[in-house]
C-alpha cells in the first residue's frame, strides 16, 4: 500500500444510494462517470451495488453481481483501477475475477464468513469498516459509552479475525465507518479522535463525503438539512483535515474538490493536526 492520501472516487451502480442513487444504474453512464472521476485523479474507484444508506433493504446476490460486474470489467479494461464495495464474498470474488484490486467492505468480514477467505486467497488490500449491522437496524444500534473506545475494539477483534484468515497485515485499511450506526455525535467525535484508531498501527480510511452529519452541520435557520448538494465543501475540509490528523485515504463523490484541495495541503509542506490533549 502506497503512502498516501488516497481519494477513493464513489461509484454507485444503485437506483437508491443516499447522495448518487439513481444516477449511474445505466452501464454506460456508470463506466463514463468511473473514467471521468479517475482522470480528475482518483486513485481508485469504488464499484457498489447495493445501497447502506440508512433504512435501506438488502439487494440479492445476484442483482448486486448484476450491477457491479459489467461495470467493473469495463472499467478494469480501459485501465482504471478498482476497489469493490461490497458485504458479499461471491460478489467480492467476482469483482476481483474481473479486474477489481481492492475489497471494501462495510461490515469488515461481519456480514459474510467466507469474505475474509476469499481476500485472504486474493491476497488484495482489505478496507475494514467499523459496522454493527445492516442498513434496516443501523440507527437502533447506534449506543456507546465511549464511540471511539468502542470502534476501536470491534475494528481489533475484525483485524484480528482477518489476520487468522490469513490476510496479510500490510494489505490492511481500517475505516471508522461515519454514518453506520453513528449519530452526528459519535461521527465528530470519531473524526476529532481519529489519532486513536490510527494508534492500532494500520493505514485509514474516512468516508464523509455528503454524508448526513454534514448536511445538519449546515442546517438552515429552521433546522432543515442541508441537501446533498449543498455539502461538498464541508466534505472536502472534512477529508483534509483527516489527511492533516494522518488518515490515509479518503472516500468521496465529488473527486476533483478533494484532489485540488490536497494539492494545497502538499504544496504547504503537508501540515499535520496536533491530536487534541
Ligand atoms: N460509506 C458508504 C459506502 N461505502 N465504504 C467505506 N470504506 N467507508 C464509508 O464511509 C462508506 C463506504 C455510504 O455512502 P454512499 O452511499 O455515498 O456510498
Amino acid at each position: 500500500m502506497g503512502p498516501g492520501p488516497v481519494v477513493m472516487g464513489v461509484l454507485n451502480v444503485t437506483p437508491d444510494s443516499f447522495s448518487d442513487g439513481g444516477r449511474f444504474a445505466d452501464r454506460a453512464a456508470a463506466v463514463a462517470h468511473g473514467v471521468d472521476l479517475h482522470r480528475q485523479g482518483a486513485d481508485l474507484i469504488d464499484v457498489g451495488g447495493e445501497s447502506t444508506r440508512p433504512g435501506a433493504d438488502r439487494v440479492d446476490a445476484e442483482t448486486e453481481t448484476a450491477r457491479v460486474l459489467p461495470v467493473i470489467r469495463e472499467l478494469a479494461a480501459a485501465g482504471v483501477p478498482l476497489s469493490v464495495d461490497t458485504t458479499r464474498a461471491a460478489v467480492a470474488a467476482a469483482a476481483l475475477e474481473a479486474g477489481a484490486a481492492v475489497v471494501n467492505d462495510v461490515s469488515g468480514g461481519l456480514a459474510d464468513p467466507v469474505m475474509t477467505k476469499v481476500v485472504a486467497g486474493a491476497g488484495c488490500p482489505y478496507v475494514i469498516m467499523h459496522w454493527r449491522g445492516h442498513s434496516r437496524r443501523m440507527a437502533e444500534l447506534a449506543r456507546y459509552g465511549d464511540v471511539v473506545a468502542e470502534v476501536r475494539t470491534e475494528l481489533r477483534a475484525r483485524v484480528e479475525e482477518a489476520l487468522a484468515a490469513g490476510i496479510a497485515a500490510d494489505r490492511i485499511v481500517l475505516d471508522p465507518g461515519l454514518g453506520f450506526a453513528k449519530t452526528a455525535a459519535h461521527n465528530w467525535a470519531l473524526t476529532q479522535r481519529v489519532d486513536e484508531l490510527l494508534a492500532l498501527g494500520f493505514p485509514v480510511m474516512v468516508g464523509a463525503s455528503r454524508k448526513d452529519y454534514l448536511g445538519r452541520l449546515l442546517a438552515a435557520p429552521d433546522s432543515t438539512p442541508r441537501p446533498f448538494a449543498g455539502r461538498e465543501a464541508a466534505t472536502v475540509a472534512t477529508s483534509v483535515l483527516a489527511v492533516a490528523a494522518g488518515v490515509w485515504g479518503v472516500r468521496v463523490h465529488d473527486v476533483r474538490g478533494t484532489v485540488d484541495a490536497l494539492a494545497v495541503w502538499r504544496a504547504s509542506g503537508r501540515p499535520r493536526l496536533a491530536p487534541p490533549r
